[in-house]
């Protein structure tokens, strides 16, 4: 039987702009009537004609529910485009990094490679029928289509009239792993399902030293704890931690993956990672006994990451610059040493002081991997990483939670490979605190307030800038709020223009910066699903390394309180307090 291809007629349907990455919807938003649809028709249409017809596409997630659903429409819309094959991991599971392995790695039974993907997550925000569903499109380097893709989606999703689908192709079975093969009115298609992890795994271990992993992780004074929140990343951590690496299989938390993620938030910070937090002898509710030598946590498709030591915690902005100082000598793939680093805005300049002693290139960009994408492909950057827990290479185009935990374990393996026998190990805590006596801490916080009103959360965004043209009115309402402060010298909206291809992008975070290298920084998320996300970052820079040991919430009280002052954030939100604190 020839399957068949429809036109089905539709209409632009509002609000299918994608956000930070990709388009992030409430479930019960993406299941009405041609919502989908209209996305995926309009992602074919943005794309050039090779890219679709007689294309490899890969179509996977992180397992939240409707993504089985979503999984057959994509392929039969694919099909009805001309598209030759659709990739798929086995039960729909890929997690976003493996997707990007996969596009670049990844050869099929017939020797075909990937084009693209449809990457189907929400990332760290809730799952379940009440919660968030989302959907992006990666490029053939593995990377979120870049803006000039995701604007022209967005302008499709306004004009759309029709779209194509092949509803008598049957639903493929993609639990157990084959090639289905279908005739068509063009000629074949074929949905080939596959294992999940074996490609990225492979990635993993010709990059690290898996035998150097393996002796820390077999030393009966290393303890060790990762937490998938149920999310994706559960399906490659068994094969990694466990099998690879030899980990006690009672050292994975939340490994299973789950629809609904357990009814959890799966975002690896202090408030959601609860359980882990608690293990970790961290917070309130610290467990009994013993907390593990290092813990670690992902988000839903396990592409961020937390870096815990017993009792301790990084922040991710200090965990990507002591990465990057390490990097050469504990990572074999690094061994010729790092072509340049890169960090987003926001994220802390410990990043830069580490690139200015090892003279290596620098880049600062805006919020969102894909901004990191052409730095790479131009060869100019080898690692990069962000505040909001997330840390990568160019080994992929995308951050990589379970890359992350490997490389702090390749740095643990390195410091301790002569003293596996001895008493005591060179701690999480002992690597962090070494390395802020040799470059200076970063005192830094983020403030989030999530689900605000979406207009005030606007008003409070164009009051900021508004401001920012009286440096003088700024100084006054610092010097009156604390005089233990240092006074404002520059206050802009941040812009970036792409080395690469010169591209512009406007409008990427408010900063106020203070002559003593403070920084307050305001933005607006763009990855939640309702309401608005207004994040504070705050940052302070301590060179003297008597005064680097303090805890930052206190050493960052002062600024806190001029931030919330200048941005009035009771008056415009009516909050007092925020929602999470990282
Ligand atoms: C995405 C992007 C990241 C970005 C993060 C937070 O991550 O890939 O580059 O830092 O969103 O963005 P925002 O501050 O706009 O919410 P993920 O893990 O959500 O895909």
């Amino acid at each position: 039987m020839v399957f068949k291809v429809s036109r089905v007629e539709t209409k632009p349907i509002d609000g299918q702009k994608p956000g930070t990455s990709g388009l992030r919807k409430k479930v019960k938003v993406f299941i009405q009537p041609h919502y989908l649809h209209n996305f995926v028709q309009s992602t074919f249409n943005a794309l050039t004609p090779e890219k679709v017809r007689g294309a490899t596409l890969v179509v996977s997630g992180d397992g939240r529910y409707y993504s089985k659903d979503a999984i057959q429409i994509i392929t039969k819309m694919s099909a009805a485009n001309g598209v030759r094959r659709v990739w798929v991991g086995q039960n729909g599971l890929l997690s976003t990094p493996a997707v990007s392995a996969v596009i670049r790695e990844r050869v099929g039974v017939d020797g075909s490679r990937a084009s693209g993907a449809f990457i189907l997550t929400a990332s760290h925000n809730p799952g379940g029928p009440n919660e968030d569903f989302g959907i992006k499109y990666n490029m053939e380097n593995g990377g979120p289509a870049p803006e000039g893709i995701t604007d022209k989606i967005y302008e499709n999703t306004k004009t759309i009239k029709e779209y194509f689908i092949s509803e008598d192709l049957p639903d493929v079975d993609i639990s157990a792993v084959g090639v289905s093969s279908f005739a068509g009115p063009e000629g074949q298609f074929d949905v080939e399902v596959f294992d999940s992890a074996s490609d990225y795994v492979k990635l993993m271990k010709s990059i690290f030293d898996f035998e150097s992993i393996r002796k820390l992780i077999s030393s009966p004074k290393f303890t060790f704890c990762y937490d998938a929140l149920h999310g994706v990343a559960g399906a490659y951590a068994k094969r990694i931690f466990v099998e690879e690496l030899g980990a006690q299989e009672s050292s994975l938390l939340n490994c299973t993956p789950k629809e609904d993620f357990g009814g959890g938030h799966p975002d690896p910070n202090l408030t959601y990672a609860k359980e882990l937090v608690a293990r970790m002898g961290l917070g309130k509710s610290s467990s009994q006994g013993e907390p593990p030598e290092f813990g670690a946590a992902a988000d839903g498709d396990a592409d961020r990451n937390m870096i815990l030591g017993k009792r301790f915690f990084v922040t991710p902005s200090d965990s990507v610059a002591i990465i990057a100082a390490n990097a050469v000598e504990s990572i074999p793939y690094f061994s010729d040493g790092l072509k340049g680093v890169a960090r987003s805005m926001p994220t802390s300049a410990a990043l830069d002081v580490v690139a200015k002693h090892l003279n290596l290139k620098f880049f600062e960009v805006p919020t969102g991997w894909k901004f990191f994408g052409n730095l790479m492909d131009a060869g100019l950057c080898s690692v990069c990483g962000e505040e909001s827990f997330g840390t990568g290479s160019d080994h992929i185009r995308e951050k990589d939670g379970i890359w992350a935990v490997l490389a702090w374990l390749s740095i643990l393996a390195h410091k301790n490979k002569e003293n596996l026998g001895e008493e005591k190990l060179v701690s999480v805590e002992d690597i962090v605190r070494q390395h802020w006596t040799t470059y200076g801490r970063h005192y830094y916080t983020r403030y989030d307030y999530e689900n605000v009103d979406a207009g005030a959360a606007k008003e409070l965004m164009a009051y900021l800038v508004k401001l920012q043209s009286s440096l003088p009115e700024v100084n006054e309402i610092v010097k009156g709020t604390r005089s233990d402060v240092s006074k404002v010298v520059n206050a802009d909206e941040f812009e970036y223009k792409d080395p690469v291809d010169g591209s512009i992008s406007k409008h990427q975070g408010i900063r106020y910066l203070f002559e003593d290298g403070s920084r307050l920084v305001f933005r607006l998320s763009g990855t939640g699903s309702e309401g608005a996300t207004i994040r504070l970052y705050i940052e302070q820079y301590e060179k003297d390394p008597s005064k680097t040991g303090r805890d930052s919430q206190d050493a960052l009280a002062p600024l806190v309180e001029v931030a919330l002052k200048l941005s009035k954030m009771q008056e415009f939100t009516g909050r007092t307090a925020p929602t999470v604190i990282t």
